[in-house]
């Protein structure tokens, strides 16, 4: 029994799309869609603004598998607040073919970060639309950024065009890539000159960091459908100007629509009237979302593949920023004195996390790596105990100093060993 009743005025999403007349290219992605709910098995927030059909996982990968699309970026909703529940279900049972966009709060934990990110999650999402929730002051914002920017996520942001002026300090000085949702809902019905579209224009153009959405179709064109004729010339023109920084999607179940609900088959052959060209609609569809969302991820399994290598890629970078610092540090002589005599004291100079400082005072080195340590800084931790090179390293593969130093002499490992941790072999 569903304990919700969607708003009387609510428009349920299409509920025969046709197919598309056109085949999208191998591998698009749907952008920008939702999920919402079952209610009754994902309460919707209470702080929420609307409450909404449901629209579940199921519905949604029918219609990616209707309309053509190979993946999907599924977006928290308003009306789940920040319980991110429904959408990391919906990335669970997708089997890596969704990635998604949570939203948080500054106190979340690291561990909901790292399941969400093991869930799929690669952003959050700021949203500043008055109508949908209270929006905060910047710091609350920036306080959020910083947490998710050292996961190498990124930033997506939702705000009418008239209110770009006043977020503009925080969202340019924003430290991840900042994905702007329905091109910063311009006013599709003004002149494309208009002081409020140029200055998004250039928030793109001065900011190559933005990647902006041309979706949104259905809910900003006024003279509507089927040819949404006030809509193409600002989708064309932030398409054809920035064509590797632009997105697209859906936006299914398509929230808060008042004037129609979209056949989303409909919507697909919109698109070729916005991305002109095959080189474009590759670029929009595939190349771009895939980079974003798949990209980074994809190469950092493959380097995770590697027996006995931990390769140091730019999260774990972040990650043991403090701990390599610290080891850093111990290049000068008088740190060094300090470390030997107080090694408890100097370490609380240094914002380690428990883990990393539990790796230091182990003299743990594989520990020390999976918390994003660099051996040739960890090293500087050896040659202050006056431990060699090999000898510390021994450690990390359970041999004596003289049985590693005797194979290292040897000429090292054979490289008929191990070469993929996946295929085990
Ligand atoms: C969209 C647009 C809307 C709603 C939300 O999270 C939401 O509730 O994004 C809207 O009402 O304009 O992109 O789904």
């Amino acid at each position: 029994m569903n304990d919700f009743v969607m708003d009387a005025d609510w428009l349920p999403f299409h509920p025969a799309p046709g197919r598309p007349r056109w085949t999208l290219p191998p591998g698009s992605v749907d952008a920008h869609c939702h999920v919402f709910g079952p209610g009754d098995e994902f309460p919707f927030a209470p702080e929420r603004k609307y409450t909404p059909c449901d629209a579940g996982k199921d519905e949604l990968f029918k219609l990616r598998d209707l309309l053509g699309f190979d993946k999907n970026v599924i977006v928290q909703a308003t009306c789940h607040g920040t319980d991110n529940r429904a959408m990391v279900d919906a990335l669970r049972a997708a089997g890596g073919r969704a990635r998604g966009v949570a939203v948080v709060r500054p106190d979340v934990s690291d561990e909901e970060l790292a399941r969400l990110h093991e869930a799929g999650v690669r952003g959050v999402r700021f949203n500043f639309v008055k109508r949908l929730v209270d929006p905060k002051p910047d710091e609350y914002y920036r306080r959020i950024a910083e947490r998710v920017a050292r996961l190498g996520w990124h930033i997506v942001v939702y705000f009418e065009a008239a209110d770009l002026e006043e977020r503009w300090d925080l969202l340019t000085s924003l430290p991840t890539v900042v994905v702007v949702d329905h091109m910063g809902r311009p006013d599709v019905t003004a002149p494309i000159d208009n002081p409020d579209f140029e200055r998004f224009l250039m928030l793109m153009r001065d900011h190559p960091r933005f990647y902006a959405k041309v979706s949104g179709t259905e809910r900003l064109s006024v003279s509507g459908p089927p040819d949404y004729d006030d809509f193409v010339p600002f989708a064309r023109t932030v398409v054809e100007s920035f064509p590797d920084r632009v997105l697209w999607g859906t936006d299914w179940p398509h929230p808060n629509l008042e004037s129609h609900m979209p056949d989303d088959g409909n919507l697909v052959d919109f698109v070729p009237h916005i991305a002109t060209t095959e080189d474009l609609r590759r670029r929009l569809l595939v190349d771009n979302p895939t980079r974003l969302y798949w990209g980074a991820a994809a190469r950092e399994s493959e380097l995770d593949d590697i027996p006995g290598t931990t390769v140091f890629t730019g999260a774990r970078s972040r990650k043991g920023f403090q701990l390599n610092q610290f080891c850093m540090s111990l290049l000068r002589a008088e740190n060094r004195e300090r470390f030997k005599r107080a090694e408890s004291g100097y370490l609380d100079e240094w914002a380690l996390s428990p883990a990393q400082r539990r790796a230091v005072v182990d003299r743990d080195w594989n520990a020390a790596i999976a918390e994003g340590g660099n051996i040739y800084f960890l090293s500087k931790i050896f040659a202050t105990d006056g431990t060699s090179f090999p000898a510390a390293v021994s450690t990390m593969v359970g041999m004596s100093p003289e049985d590693y130093a005797a194979m290292m002499l040897a000429g090292g490992r054979s490289p008929e060993g191990q070469r993929s941790i996946r295929e085990g072999r």
